[in-house]
């Protein structure tokens, strides 16, 4: 895709303007230094004569040739900027009255104001990146974590995008042998070989399976690995909710069923984002609020990736295994992790038998982890966090492998998927070239819809118009 086709003049800060010292409004467009040059005075040479990769010194008068802002304005020539557009970026103070003017000066001078997404639209148009690399641009600016960054860093520099070109290598090549076959199809001969089809489909499949699947890690990424708090009434759910975020969030008092509503807060440990859901206490209970509560912990318990089994340690044995039992019940062990965590240990005397924590729980499941802590005074937290972040380490360290955060990507990969398990199916029953030749077709269009090879204006659209302006 060359660069090209854009015939007007865009401008919009690319800061919010009125919070920090400086507000940069962009100018992109086949005017864009003439634009900026009727707006911004510079001393010697006049700014649309610039050099590109400049930065020159300028004032910006108003129409009584009051002077609105003393300004530095960067230059950028096509193709090298952004957009891959002539662009100018004029840094001036931080007013939102001074951006205002200076963007109805350019207004003026030629320019119109940019729609949402519209200069990374252009970018993406005229080819400086592709579309989920545009997308990344989005995923960086939110980042919370170190982990998300990573993730859309990769994304951004194309870490996806070329393993998502290489899958397509792959197909387009069994594709064009499957194809090279129709033409031949009368004179009955099978170019491909099928036992090698196969593999190489089994192959790619894998491949985009494993992609697809990595998307409940990438949005734990993205929004927080769910944890979920969970126990008995009074346990000290709220308690260690308060510790582990050092703020008092969730109200505690000692009468049992204190909280109704789950009561949520996100919390980066070792750069990795938690969400942390503290929730009603389990009991059999009457109170018609209260058992909607109880209904959202079990909801949040079934989902969660983290479960936090806040046990009160002064309880009896029998009674914080009937909970546990309750809990692990409704837990799948394959997929969340478990820890058991026995609180009030300031209050318990030495070597009390707290619980028998029968088989359920300790040797059937490797994701189950007991610790001893008081939410009170914080002992055995550090070792908590040291165990949520353990839990995470395989989405940290792995960073071969692309992970998939966006909902569209999950979505055209599993799509792709499907037709790719049709091709294997038709492989498997000798169909004719074809039908598997269509199905091909079908998964290369999923997955270039992707990176936008193969994307509707109406889905680009969609895209866009969720970016802010300025972006
Ligand atoms: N000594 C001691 N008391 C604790 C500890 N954790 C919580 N508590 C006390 O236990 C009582 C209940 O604490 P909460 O945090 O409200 O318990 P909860 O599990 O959120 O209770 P519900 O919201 O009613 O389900 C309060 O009086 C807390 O001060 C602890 O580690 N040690
Ligand atoms: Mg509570």
């Amino acid at each position: 895709m060359g660069y090209t086709s854009f015939d007007d003049t865009i401008a919009a800060p690319a800061t919010i303007p009125g919070t920090g010292a400086i507000t940069v409004i962009r100018i992109s467009g086949p005017e864009a230094l003439a634009v900026a040059g009727k707006v911004v005075k510079c001393k010697s040479k006049s700014l649309e004569s610039s050099d590109a990769n400049s930065v020159r010194y300028g004032i910006v008068y108003g129409e009584d040739d009051s002077i609105v802002d003393e300004v530095l304005a960067s230059v950028f020539k096509a193709p090298h900027s952004y957009t891959g557009e002539d662009s100018v970026e004029i840094s001036c103070h931080a007013s939102s009255f001074v951006a205002s003017e200076i963007l109805r000066l350019l207004c003026d001078a030629g320019a119109r104001m940019a729609e949402p997404g519209e200069f990374t639209r252009r970018a993406f148009v005229n080819g400086k990146m592709d579309l989920a690399q545009a997308e990344a641009v989005a995923d960086v600016i939110s980042s919370s974590s170190s982990a998300s960054l990573k993730v859309a860093m990769n994304q951004l520099r194309g870490g996806f995008s070329s393993e998502l070109k290489e899958i397509r290598k792959r197909l387009l090549e069994i594709t064009s042998l499957l194809e090279l076959e129709l033409d031949f199809s009368e004179e009955d001969v099978e170019f491909a070989d099928r036992g090698k089809l196969s593999a190489l489909l089994d192959e790619v499949l894998n491949h985009i399976t494993s992609l697809a699947s990595s998307f409940s890690q990438g949005n734990a990424i993205r929004n927080g690995v769910p944890v979920a708090i969970v126990g008995a009434v009074n346990a000290g759910k709220s308690t260690l909710l308060n510790s582990l975020l050092g703020d008092d969030r969730a109200i505690v008092s000692d009468i049992p069923g204190t909280t109704r509503d789950t009561v949520e807060e996100t919390m980066t440990v070792d750069g990795i984002l938690f969400r942390f859901i503290d929730t009603a206490g389990l009991r059999e209970s009457e109170d018609e609020i209260e058992k909607i509560g109880i209904s959202r912990s079990l909801k949040i318990l079934s989902e969660a990736q983290i479960v936090l089994a806040v046990l009160d340690s002064t309880d009896s044995a029998e009674a914080n295994e009937t909970i546990i039992n309750d809990i692990v019940s409704k837990i799948d062990p394959a997929e969340q992790f478990l820890m058991v965590l026995f609180n009030k240990v300031d209050i318990i005397a030495p070597n009390t038998n707290v619980i028998l924590l029968n088989n359920n729980v300790s040797s059937t499941n490797s994701k189950v982890i007991k610790l001893y802590i008081s939410a009170k005074d914080g002992s055995g937290l550090d070792l908590l966090k040291k165990q949520l972040v353990l839990s995470q380490k395989d989405i940290t360290l792995d960073s071969d492998h692309s992970i998939v955060t966006n909902f569209r990507h999950y979505e055209a990969l599993r799509k792709a998927a499907s037709a790719l398990e049709k091709v294997r199916s038709s492989v498997a029953h000798g169909l004719t070239p074809d039908l598997l030749a269509e199905d091909l077709r079908d998964a290369l269009a999923h997955l270039g819809s992707i990176t936008g090879e193969v994307t509707p204006d109406e889905v680009l659209g969609q895209i866009f118009e969720r970016f802010c302006i300025g972006k």
